[in-house]
C-alpha cells in the first residue's frame, strides 16, 4: 500500500503546505487555521474562498509521472491500496481506482445539515450550488478540516490494510497530521518493510528501512523500471 501527501502532487504545480522552509498562508492565515472546523463554523464564505482559489490553481494541473506509477502499481500488482490525505483528485485522474480519500475531495460539497454530496467540478468557480437542493442548507467543503474527525469506516479501512501490508511506500508527506501519519507506524509495527521517498527527512524517516531522498516524479517511475 501507499500513503500519498501534497509532495507527490508538487511536480503537477500543487503547491505543497510545508516544506521548504515555508508554510501555506491565506490572507494572513496559516492554513491550519483557515482549513480548521472553527472557520468553517464561524466563516464558511471565507474557507468557500480558499478552496474556491485552490480549485483554481488545480483547474491548469495534471497528473504527474509519480501519480501514473502507482496506478501502475495497482494494476500490475492486483493487491494495491492508495491512501492519500491530498484532497486534488489527482490520483483518480492518473488511474488509481482502489484509492481511499481520507481528508476528503476539493471537487465535492456536502450539505452541513443532511449530509448529501455534491460533486462541484473544478472549473466551476466559485463554487456553485451554495445550498443544498433536498433542504436548502448550506452546502461546505467535503474535506476533513484540522479539529474534524475523519471517515471512521475509511480510516478503518486504511489501518486494517496497514496491519496486513508487507510493503508500505510513503510519498511526499511530512508526516506530521495525524492520524494518517500513524498508518505507516502501523504498517512497521505488524512488520511491513517501510520506503520513504521524499527530497527531505520527515519524523518517519527513522522507521523506514529506505529513504529515496529524489523528488516522487523521478523516483516511482524509477522503481518500476521504466
Ligand atoms: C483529528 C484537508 C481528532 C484540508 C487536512 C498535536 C499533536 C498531534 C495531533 C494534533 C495536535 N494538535 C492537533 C492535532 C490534530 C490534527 C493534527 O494532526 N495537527 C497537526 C498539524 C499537528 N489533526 C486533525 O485535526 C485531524 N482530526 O485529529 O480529529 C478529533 C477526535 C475526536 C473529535 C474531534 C476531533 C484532521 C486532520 C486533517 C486535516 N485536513 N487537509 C486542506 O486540504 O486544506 S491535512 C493537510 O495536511 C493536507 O491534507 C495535507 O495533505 C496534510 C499533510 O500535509 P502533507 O500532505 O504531508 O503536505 P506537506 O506540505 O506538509 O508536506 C509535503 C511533503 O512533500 C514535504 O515533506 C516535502 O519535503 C515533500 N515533497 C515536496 N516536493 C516533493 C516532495 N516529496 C516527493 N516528491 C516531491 N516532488
Ligand atoms: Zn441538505
Amino acid at each position: 500500500m501507499a500513503l500519498t501527501g501534497a509532495g507527490i502532487s508538487a511536480e503537477s504545480g500543487v503547491p505543497t503546505f510545508r516544506g521548504g522552509g515555508g508554510s501555506a498562508v491565506w490572507k494572513g492565515m496559516p492554513f491550519e487555521v483557515i482549513s480548521s472546523s472553527e472557520m468553517a463554523a464561524s466563516n464558511l464564505a471565507e474557507v468557500w474562498d480558499w478552496f474556491d482559489y485552490r480549485r483554481g490553481v488545480l483547474k491548469s494541473c495534471s497528473p504527474n509521472p509519480a501519480h501514473y506509477a502507482l496506478a501502475r502499481i495497482e494494476k500490475e500488482s492486483g493487491d494495491f491500496l492508495l491512501v492519500t490525505q491530498n484532497v486534488d483528485g489527482l490520483h483518480k485522474r492518473a488511474g488509481s481506482e482502489n484509492v481511499i480519500e481520507i481528508h476528503g475531495n476539493i471537487n465535492r460539497a456536502r450539505c452541513i445539515a443532511c449530509n448529501r454530496k455534491i460533486e462541484i467540478p473544478f472549473d466551476v468557480i466559485p463554487h456553485d450550488p451554495s445550498f443544498c437542493d433536498v433542504c436548502g442548507s448550506d452546502l461546505r467543503p467535503d474535506i476533513v478540516l484540522f479539529g474534524e474527525t475523519l471517515d471512521e469506516g475509511a480510516f478503518e479501512m486504511a489501518s486494517k490494510a496497514a496491519e496486513h501490508c508487507d510493503l508500505f511506500l510513503v510519498v511526499g508527506t511530512s508526516a506530521l497530521v495525524y492520524p494518517a501519519a500513524s498508518l505507516p507506524q502501523i504498517a512497521r509495527r505488524h512488520g511491513a518493510y517501510i520506503v520513504e521517498i521524499n527530497p527531505e527527512k520527515t519524523p518517519l524517516t527513522e522507521i523506514a528501512d529506505k529513504t529515496i531522498r529524489r523528488p516522487a516524479g523521478e523516483a516511482l517511475p524509477l522503481l518500476l523500471g521504466l
